[in-house]
């Protein structure tokens, strides 16, 4: 389970990425991609009255949710409508299907199964039909991330003994390897113009976050700080980077300039706060937090920290029950 109390390390780190419950919701506006990523730990729908401050995310009307719940047994990815009506489970597996990610123009979604016997990264279309096997390999994959462009697809993998962040055609081919670090390298994150990556490192002994070319050239590290550093989403506008933080005692959510520089806290509670992502358009953060019990639950704020709403609220579940290594 997430070690809240020390700091991360990839024994730990895996295991909540990849066996409790995330959720990961992504808006897609008029079918232009989009993105919302949170991770919910309830991993049950939130249906009616669950779904709280309708009116304060009417502005999400019209738009769709893609997330991961286990409510079926098993870790399955669903579309609903933003007000909770509709949901439609998109994969209905035995096994784990997890990390959704829309493509830039909504048609399809990237996300993680392991239905082939090891974790391999599928492309479905939007409706859930014609799911296809884009890594079918032994090592582990994990995180799609969809370039901007929709050509291509960068990920963590684990075919090289380490985790490594690669990036592939959107059809699979030509998977290349941008890391080759021993390390432990995860989480990746375009930059809007497609130019650059984001993920996070534990290189320099503990997770920070850092950019590079989308060729695997320009290394920079961004955060430097003894705590850790992870969760990086790049900003629509591209000139920021929200991610998460133990560097005050607990996980809290940070915003920095695209550079590394600038860094403002925008949340500040004893309870976790998590997987940050920005609306499609840049005004809102989605982020996950317990800071109402032991939940966890998706809440929305202003890039700004303030105005945070909640906008599900699932029963608390055991997080134990949800591994599956
Ligand atoms: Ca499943
Ligand atoms: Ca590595
Ligand atoms: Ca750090
Ligand atoms: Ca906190």
């Amino acid at each position: 389970m997430w070690n809240r109390n020390s700091r991360l390390d990839p024994a730990s780190f895996i295991p909540f990425l990849f066996s409790r419950a995330r959720l990961r919701v992504v808006l897609a506006a008029g079918g232009a991609g989009a993105i919302f990523t949170a991770c919910d730990n309830g991993g049950r729908l939130p249906v009616g009255p669950d779904l709280v401050m309708t009116q304060k995310v009417a502005d999400l009307a019209g738009q769709q949710i893609a997330f991961v719940t286990d409510r079926d047994g098993n870790s399955e990815i669903y579309v609903m409508n933003a007000d909770g009506t509709g949901p439609v489970n998109l994969t209905n597996n035995p096994t784990f299907d997890f990390n959704p990610d829309w493509s830039p123009d909504g048609s399809k979604i990237a996300f993680v199964s392991n239905r082939s016997g090891q974790d391999d990264i599928f492309v479905m279309n939007a409706d859930g039909t014609g799911p296809v096997n884009l890594t079918n390999h032994a090592g582990r994959d994990a995180t799609p991330a969809w370039s901007p462009d929709g050509s291509k697809i960068a990920f963590a993998t684990e075919r090289d003994g380490n985790f490594e962040i690669y990036v592939m055609n959107a059809d699979g081919t030509g998977a290349t390897n941008l890391t080759h670090n021993l390390a432990f390298d995860f989480w990746p994150t375009w930059s809007p113009d497609g130019s650059k990556i984001a993920f996070l490192s534990q290189r320099d002994g503990n997770f920070e976050i850092y950019a590079m070319n989308a060729d695997g050239t320009g290394l920079v590290r961004l955060t430097n700080n003894v705590a850790d550093d992870f969760e990086p989403r790049w900003s629509p506008d591209g000139s920021k980077i929200v991610f998460t933080s133990r560097r005050d005692g607990n996980d809290e959510i940070y915003v920095m300039d695209a550079a590394g520089t600038g860094v403002v806290r925008l949340t500040n509670n004893t309870a976790l706060d998590g997987t940050p992502d920005w609306s499609p358009d840049g005004t809102k953060i989605a982020f996950a937090s317990e800071r109402d019990g032991g939940a966890r639950e998706i809440y929305v704020m202003n890039p700004d920290g303030t105005g945070a709403i909640r906008i599900t609220n699932n029963p608390a579940v055991d997080i134990d029950r949800r591994r599956r290594r």
